[in-house]
C-alpha cells in the first residue's frame, strides 16, 4: 500500500446490447456493469515537475539552437536510464519561412515485443515567437515553454521512471514529437499548407519502427495549469470517438470529473491530427481548452509567462493518473 494507489471500481459500464433488446431476450443480457480493480504505481508529481523545470533550464528549446540540442541529449540519456528500445528519429523539415529545421524525435518503448500496443505523446520543442504575449516586444522572442510542451513531456518522464520497474500488460511507447511549435506567427504567410506539427508528420509518414502499429494513441499538449480542464477536442471525436468516450469515463471515475469535461469543442490541428490523417492511428488530444481566452487556450498561452510559477502539481496528477489508469486495464 505504500508505494501505491489503488484504485478501486474503475466502472466501465459496457452497454453491450442495445435497451430495445431488453424484454425480448432475457438470457442474453450482458450489460451488467464491468467493474475494473487496477493498480497503478504511484505518480510522484514532485518528480514530474522537476523534470519539467530541468527542461527550461536549458532555455527555450527552440530548433537549431543550442539548449535544443542540449535538451535532446538529456531527454535521450535520461529515457535510455530507464528503457531498454530508445530510439532517436532524426530528420529535416521546411519551416513556414524556408528554415531547414533539424528535428529529433525520441521514443522510449516498453515490452517493445508485443503486437498490442499504445503510445503517449508530447512534443517537447518550445514555440520561437511569443506572439500572444501582451508585449509586442516580445511577439519574435521564444516562450519558456513550461506548459505549452515541457510539462507533458515532464509527464511522461515520471511515467518511463515508474514504467521501468512496473510496466502495464500492453506495450507503451512514449513518443516525444519536435518541431510542433514552429508554425508561422501571428500575421505572417506561411509557406507552407502545414507549418504546424512538422514532428508528428514525419513520424507518421516515417515510424521509428518498420510497419509500427498501435490501437490507439493519447496526446498531452498544455495539461499542467491550475485548475485545467480538457475538454472533448473535435479532432479526436472526429477520429477516434470511442477512445475518448473511454478515457473520459476512466477519468470521470477516478474523480476528475471536473477536468475533464464532456462539454464539446472545435477541432485542432496538433500532432494527434498527423498521427490520425497520416499514420491511421486512432488519436485522441488531452487539451486545456478555455472560453475566456482570444486563443481558446490558457491565459499564458505563447507567452513570456508560460513558465514554471503557472505550473500546478495537482493537475499533472490528474492527467498522469488518467492515463496510467489505461495502460494497466489494457489487458
Ligand atoms: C492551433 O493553434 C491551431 N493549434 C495549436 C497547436 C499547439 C501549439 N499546441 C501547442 N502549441
Ligand atoms: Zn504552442
Amino acid at each position: 500500500m505504500t508505494k501505491k494507489i489503488l484504485i478501486f471500481a474503475v466502472a466501465i459500464f459496457i452497454f453491450v446490447s442495445c435497451k430495445q433488446n431488453n424484454q425480448q431476450n432475457t438470457e442474453t443480457q450482458t450489460e451488467k456493469p464491468v467493474f475494473k480493480k487496477v493498480e497503478i504505481p504511484l505518480f510522484n508529481a514532485d518528480s514530474a515537475y522537476y523534470f519539467t523545470e530541468k527542461q527550461l533550464s536549458f532555455g527555450p528549446r527552440v530548433p537549431n539552437t543550442k539548449p535544443h540540442q542540449q535538451c535532446a541529449a538529456y531527454l535521450v540519456s535520461f529515457f535510455k536510464k530507464y528503457s531498454k528500445d530508445v530510439v532517436v528519429q532524426e530528420f529535416q523539415s521546411k519551416a513556414w519561412n524556408g528554415n531547414v529545421l533539424n528535428g529529433k524525435n525520441i521514443i522510449a518503448s516498453f515490452n517493445p515485443e508485443s503486437n498490442n500496443r499504445i503510445f503517449f505523446a508530447a512534443h517537447w520543442d518550445s514555440r520561437p515567437y511569443a506572439d500572444y504575449d501582451p508585449d509586442e516586444k516580445n511577439h519574435r522572442k521564444p516562450i519558456p515553454g513550461a506548459n505549452d510542451g515541457a510539462a507533458g513531456v515532464g509527464i511522461l518522464m515520471e511515467i518511463a521512471r515508474l514504467f521501468s520497474t512496473q510496466a502495464p500488460k500492453v506495450g507503451v511507447d512514449l513518443i516525444l514529437f519536435d518541431l510542433e511549435d514552429y508554425g508561422e506567427p501571428r500575421g505572417e504567410k506561411s509557406q507552407l499548407e502545414d507549418a504546424w506539427c512538422l514532428g508528428s508528420q514525419y513520424w507518421a509518414q516515417n515510424p521509428h519502427k518498420p510497419a509500427y502499429m498501435a490501437k490507439y494513441g493519447i496526446l498531452l499538449d498544455m495539461v499542467a495549469a491550475r485548475n485545467a480542464v480538457f475538454t472533448m477536442e473535435n479532432t479526436s471525436m472526429y477520429y477516434a470517438p470511442n477512445i475518448m468516450k473511454m478515457v473520459w469515463d476512466i477519468a470521470a471515475n477516478l474523480g476528475y470529473a471536473n477536468y475533464f469535461s464532456t462539454e464539446k469543442t472545435g477541432g485542432l490541428i496538433d500532432d494527434h491530427l498527423y498521427v490520425n490523417k497520416l499514420a491511421k492511428i486512432p488519436t485522441i488530444d488531452i487539451v486545456h481548452h478555455d472560453p475566456t481566452t482570444i486563443s481558446g487556450f490558457f491565459p499564458y498561452w505563447h507567452t513570456m509567462k508560460d513558465d514554471m510559477s503557472n505550473i500546478d502539481k495537482p493537475t499533472m496528477t490528474v492527467v498522469a493518473n488518467t492515463i496510467l489508469t489505461v495502460a494497466f486495464m489494457e489487458e
